[in-house]
Order: structure tokens, then C-alpha cells, then sequence
């Protein structure tokens, strides 16, 4: 059996929200009792992560005291100086307060859109004073149930000039921060600004420091869009913009269910952990998941441990799904390699492109060997090869 163990070295990290997910949902009440912040730092250190994440009041709950704020950041700093646990992201709560409820950066209220940018500087802060050098955005109230009632044109100058001026700001207080855009299609709200990766990459493109900016994809989020969640990780990567990653898993078609890595489309994830592992990202593999609500608060660690497990053995089983001679035949056989090669030599060859077309009958009669190519990790993943 190899060792699943997962290690610092891995870069594995959870949010403070994961861990700490109480268990309740839009119909029912919570099922665990609270985690102590400190708590996860000395468990999630014990089960090999790296790191932690947080929402500004994941940590520091709202409403708290100037003194209570110094105290529970205190106590948490120190918790991670006594593990070694490293803040891998931090991000900003903009989406349970109530005066949210109509989107921060983007509500029709100028006041909220000024305390959001407000609240964002100051989560900014928090997360600098801990080491955090990934800042992530999840507009998850910034969108609409009514279309008619935002402008989307305004909106997106609303959210472009929040993230404009966040940017500024981290730039001259020198907190050596990446940004990075998480984007959803829905829910909370029915329609949600930036929906999908690509949508986050143009947006990008139209910033003050576009180069600071990049995404945050999550699992669930494109696959609940219905898109394939190995493209938009490919995009970013090819776009160079793949500043940190939200893993966890989604039946498409459903709410977002944020479940255990792997737990579904177990051939997904394995070609997402071999994209990964093979392009050489060397950020945070960030658990954005919670346990199922069923669980009580061992199963709440028994979840944390799948994820880790699941990575390390879905990269296992990349290595040996390439090592495999049949697999590097198979991958011939449908001509992968030779995607990665230029087409044309440009403009100069139009004349022969164009007396290629009549090649086209003969071309149309190759087969491409995908059956027997996505059979090999079928059984690569079964553990039958
Ligand atoms: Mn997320």
C-alpha cells in the first residue's frame, strides 16, 4: 500500500469555514457544535495540512470589540507560530450581513458599496498582519434576482473600480499580495456577476493592475455552470492567471453541494490533479468543501483527511497512468502529442493550406483510439492496470 499521508509539502489547505462548517443548511439548523479557530489550527497541523484560510469574521466575529479583535487574533497568531501552519489565503466576508443583501461592490447603495470596500480593507489588513499573500474575491451577493433592477454595464464599472482601488491599496500599504477572482454562476443569488472563469479572465484583463489579479476557480462552482472544470483550470493556467484553487466536488445540475475531493466525478478530478501536478503549480491545493451534514465532529475530520488522501493518491495515480507503455502508445494513437505542435508555418504557406483541403476525405478516415485511450484511465483509476 503507498503512504497517502498527507505532508506540508503538499501545500494542502482548508478554510477556517470548511472545518468549521457547523453543518446547516437552508432547511435545517446546525447538526455540530462550533469549532474553536485554534482548534483547527492544532488538528488541520496534526493531519499534515499546510495551511489555513479564513473569512475576516470566520475568525474575528462580527460585532466583536476593538480588545476582543487584538485578543482572538492574538491567541490564533500564536497558534499558528506554536503548528507552523501558514495562512494560505485570507478573503473578506461580504455576503452575510444583511446590508449585503442587494451585493457589496455592486449594490445599487452607495453607502453599502463604500462600507464593502471599507470592510475589504480592513479584512486586508487582518490577513497581511497574518502572512496571508493571496487575497481572494467571491462575489457571492453580487448579482441579481431581478435583471431589470441593475444595469449590468454599471455593475461590472462598480466591481472593476472596487477591485481597482483594493489593489491600490494593498500596493501602497506593500502587503506583496496577489489577488485572485472566484467566480459562480449562482446561488446565493439567482444570477451572479463573473460566472465562470472566463468570464473572471476578460474582466481581469480590463484592471488598473491586471497583473496582480488573477482566479480562484472552485470545483463546484464551474461544474454547477455545467462546464468541465479541467478547461477553465487549462484556461487560467494558459492565461497564467491560476493564482490560487478551490477543490472539492459537485454533481452538475445540482445546488452547490461542496462536497469531499473526489467524492464525485472521481475521472474529473483525476485528470484535474494530473493537470496540476504535470503543469507544475506550486500554489496552495486549497479544500473549499464542509462534511456532510450527517457527520458529527469526527466525521468533520475524517472528511479533512479524505480530501488530503485523495489528492495524494489521485497523483499516484497520474505518475503511473503516464508511466504505463500502453498509455504513452494510446496517447500517440490518438495523436496528443502532436497537438502541441504549430500548425503552419503562417500566411507564407496559404497556397499549400489551401491545396491541403483536398486532403480532407482522406483525412476523415482515421480513427482517434479514444475508446481505448479513456478506457486506460478507467482502469488505471479501478486499479485493474
Ligand atoms: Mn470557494
Amino acid at each position: 500500500m503507498s503512504d497517502l499521508t498527507a505532508r506540508p509539502e503538499h501545500k494542502f489547505t482548508f478554510g477556517l469555514w470548511t472545518v468549521g462548517n457547523p453543518g446547516r443548511d437552508p432547511f435545517g439548523d446546525p447538526t455540530r457544535a462550533p469549532v474553536d479557530p485554534v482548534d483547527s489550527v492544532h488538528r488541520l497541523a496534526e493531519l499534515g495540512a499546510w495551511g489555513i484560510s479564513l473569512h475576516d469574521n470566520d475568525l474575528v466575529p462580527w460585532g466583536s470589540s476593538a480588545a476582543e479583535h487584538e485578543r482572538i487574533v492574538g491567541r490564533f497568531d500564536a497558534a499558528l507560530k506554536e503548528t507552523g501552519l501558514q495562512v494560505g489565503m485570507a478573503t473578506t466576508n461580504l455576503f452575510g450581513h444583511p446590508a449585503f443583501k442587494d451585493g457589496a461592490f455592486t449594490s445599487n447603495d452607495r453607502g453599502v458599496r463604500r462600507a464593502a470596500i471599507g470592510k475589504a480593507m480592513r479584512s486586508i489588513d487582518l490577513g497581511a498582519q497574518l502572512g496571508a499573500k493571496t487575497y481572494v474575491f467571491w462575489g457571492g451577493r453580487e448579482g441579481t434576482e431581478v435583471g431589470v433592477a441593475k444595469d449590468p454595464r454599471d455593475a461590472l464599472d462598480r466591481y472593476r473600480e472596487a477591485i481597482n482601488v483594493l489593489a491600490e491599496y494593498a500596493v501602497e500599504q506593500d502587503y506583496g499580495m496577489r489577488f485572485a477572482l472566484e467566480p459562480k454562476p449562482n446561488e446565493p443569488r439567482g444570477d451572479i456577476f463573473l460566472p465562470t472563469v472566463g468570464h473572471a479572465l476578460h474582466f481581469i484583463s480590463t484592471l488598473d493592475r491586471p497583473e496582480m489579479v488573477g482566479v480562484n476557480p472552485e470545483v463546484a462552482h464551474e461544474t454547477m455552470a455545467g462546464l468541465s472544470f479541467l478547461h477553465g483550470v487549462g484556461q487560467a493556467l494558459w492565461a497564467e492567471k491560476l493564482f490560487h484553487i478551490d477543490l472539492n466536488a459537485q454533481r452538475i445540475g445540482r445546488y452547490d453541494q461542496d462536497f469531499r475531493f473526489g467524492a464525485e466525478d472521481l475521472k474529473e478530478a483525476f485528470l484535474l490533479v494530473r493537470l496540476l501536478e504535470s503543469a507544475g503549480y506550486d500554489g496552495p491545493r486549497h479544500f473549499d468543501a464542509h462534511a456532510y451534514r450527517s457527520e458529527d465532529a469526527a466525521g468533520v475530520w475524517d472528511f479533512a483527511r479524505g480530501c488530503m488522501r485523495t489528492y495524494v493518491a489521485l497523483a499516484e495515480k497520474a505518475q503511473h497512468f503516464d508511466s504505463l507503455p500502453e498509455v504513452q502508445e494510446a496517447l500517440a494513437a490518438a495523436s496528443t502529442p502532436d497537438l502541441g505542435i504549430a500548425t503552419c508555418d503562417g500566411v507564407s504557406e496559404a497556397e499549400v493550406l489551401k491545396g491541403e483541403v483536398d486532403g480532407l476525405d482522406a483525412l476523415g478516415e482515421r480513427g482517434y483510439g479514444n475508446e481505448a485511450l479513456d478506457q486506460l484511465v478507467i482502469e488505471v483509476l479501478l486499479g485493474v492496470k
